[in-house]
């Protein structure tokens, strides 16, 4: 099933010296609490380990922009980022990076979580997926290692703290 949600939202065009890829999370929790969690633009350190705080302008419309601050320790301190598509019906969330201080540049990502039953109990899928450009002195290989070791990280603490609201 997961090769149909690829194919319709994960489908990224990819320019020469880019790279993409998917990741995907099985999560022990009902898909609209995972949602609930995903979808709130203005509040990443909800669930992602990396990010301290994060300002954003009230409502979550498509143009909305956030301004993350970046634990430290990591390769950057901040980022910009803007808000492509939420779709509440579709469970999508997609976000561009529009600014920081970091090294990826042309990054937009796609998240979308989809019910399935685990262990015979309500459960979601996310699948997450990404494109960026290779930095100038970095392989394709190293750059999309670096950006699905940290999307790994976001996926499980999102399943550690949806499960947790869970039970
Ligand atoms: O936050 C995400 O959803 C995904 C990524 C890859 C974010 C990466 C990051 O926030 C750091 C974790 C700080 C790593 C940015 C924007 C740049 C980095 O170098």
């Amino acid at each position: 099933m997961e090769s149909v949600y690829i194919s319709r939202h994960h489908t990224h065009k990819i320019g020469a010296n880019q790279c993409s890829s998917a990741l995907t999370q099985h999560i022990k929790a009902p898909v609209d609490l995972v949602w609930s969690l995903v979808r709130r633009f203005d509040q990443p350190q909800k669930y992602k380990p990396f990010i301290s705080r994060c300002k954003a302008s009230g409502e979550l419309k498509i143009g909305s922009i956030r301004e993350v601050d970046v634990r430290s320790g990591l390769p950057a301190t901040t980022s910009t980022e803007r808000l492509e598509l939420l779709d509440d019906e579709e469970h999508i969330l997609s976000v561009r990076i529009v600014d920081g201080d970091h090294r990826l540049k042309n990054y937009s990502s796609t998240i979308t979580v989809h019910p399935e039953i685990i262990d015979g109990k309500m459960g979601t899928l996310v699948i997450e997926s990404f494109v960026v450009d290779v930095p100038e002195g970095n392989t394709k290989e190293e750059t999309c290692y670096f950006v699905e070791a940290l999307i790994n990280c976001n996926l499980k603490s999102l399943a550690d703290v949806s499960e947790r609201m869970a039970n």
